[in-house]
């Protein structure tokens, strides 16, 4: 038994050094270690040694199992090892290198044209001084109309078919419900604009979607007049279209605004000759504005006879049809990967 205990360790050394994989260094556990291995029948039979003999060879066999132990750990570990360095030196890849997507193998993404042309609006309002604000799609009666002075009972609410939510909220409509928010954060002098998503239960055409883009944008100062508001306007379509765009300011009826305005632009689909975007008629309606009703700024909590304001509201998807003479709001929640790949 002495001599088995001495060669004991020796051949585990070995058995480990000639091991490659974490299978044979199991077997090689099993082998030595398992209950049925060569150093546990060794410290099971003890019992029939002489006490004097028990003792040392006993405490020899402990010293046995812990090296082998130690030196199944650190081959485990050193083969642990050598797999990495493998990995790293088999399977390194070339972030450098040219992927199929730059190399016109695979198609690569790109921002929607509707998001492209907001995040230019926001560039255009921020640089003079306005602060992007948001809000949700899901809101509620009073900051989509009550709060914009369109009571329950005004008949401006057919307006703009809404739809409603089981618990009384609704789609936002337009995203003057931003507005109304803004007063409640802002103090004024303060220049705001809100872009996003609205819905509206509409009969869907050329020019009508029911789920399309607005930028909201509204500034409220002291001595606040139709001149400021044209003058904002006026760059906006300047810096979008990057040339003058014939415009013209018609009466407009919105509740939250006195008084209001229709803004709309010369076709650029067609050049004002008539087509089905401008329903034959030549002009766009683009920029809905006005000068912010005072009731709309009590509900603010800011003082009419202090302050005054404009405000107005863009539809993004017909701005964006004027711009690349898209002739159909329908393409845009196409799908359509020919459609979008084109900007
Ligand atoms: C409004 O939504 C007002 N909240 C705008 C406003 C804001 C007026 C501030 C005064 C002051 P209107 O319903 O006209 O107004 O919509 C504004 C713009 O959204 C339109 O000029 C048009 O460009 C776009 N739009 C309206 N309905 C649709 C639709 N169904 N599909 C696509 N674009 C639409």
């Amino acid at each position: 038994m002495e001599e088995k205990i001495h060669t004991i360790l020796a051949r585990a050394q070995e058995a480990l050094a000639q091991s490659s994989s974490s299978e044979e260094i199991e077997e090689i556990r099993v082998r030595f270690l398992g209950r049925k291995g060569e150093l546990t029948q060794i410290l099971r039979g003890l019992g029939e040694l002489s006490p004097e003999k028990r003792g040392a060879i006993g405490k020899r066999a402990n010293e046995i199992k812990a090296k082998i132990e130690t030196a199944i750990e650190s081959k485990i570990e050193s083969l642990r090892h050598s797999k990495f360095i493998r990995l790293i030196d088999e399977e390194w890849i070339d972030v450098s290198l040219n992927s199929p997507a730059t190399t016109g193998g695979l198609a690569r993404g790109h921002l929607h044209p509707i998001s492209h042309i907001q995040y230019e609006i926001e560039d255009i309002f921020t640089s003079m001084g306005f602060t992007v604000l948001d809000g949700p799609e899901v809101e509620t009666d009073y900051y989509n109309f009550e709060a914009l002075n369109i009571p329950s009972y005004h008949p401006a609410r057919d307006m703009q078919d809404t739809f409603w939510t089981e618990d009384g909220n609704l789609l936002r409509t337009h995203t003057s419900a931003i507005q109304v928010r803004g007063m409640e954060t802002h103090r004024p002098p303060f220049k705001v604009i809100g872009p996003g998503r609205v819905f509206r239960y509409e009969a869907i055409d050329a020019s009508h979607e029911n789920t399309f883009y607005q930028v909201e944008g509204m500034m409220v100062d002291r001595n606040i007049s139709v001149a400021h508001l044209i003058y904002f306007m006026k760059v906006l379509l300047r810096e979008i279209f990057k040339k003058e765009v014939t415009i013209r300011l018609r009466p407009g009826y919105f509740p939250f605004v006195e008084p209001g305005f229709e803004l709309d632009i010369h076709c650029l689909i067609c050049g004002g000759k008539g087509c089905s975007v401008c329903k034959q008629s030549g002009w766009v309606e683009l920029l809905p504005c006005g000068l912010v009703h005072p009731n709309v700024l009590r509900y603010g909590k800011i003082d009419p006879d202090e302050w005054s304001g404009f405000a107005f509201g863009l539809g993004l998807n017909r701005l964006v049809m004027m711009r690349y003479g898209i002739n159909d709001i329908r393409h845009f929640l196409s799908g359509d990967i020919r459609f979008v790949s084109q900007f």
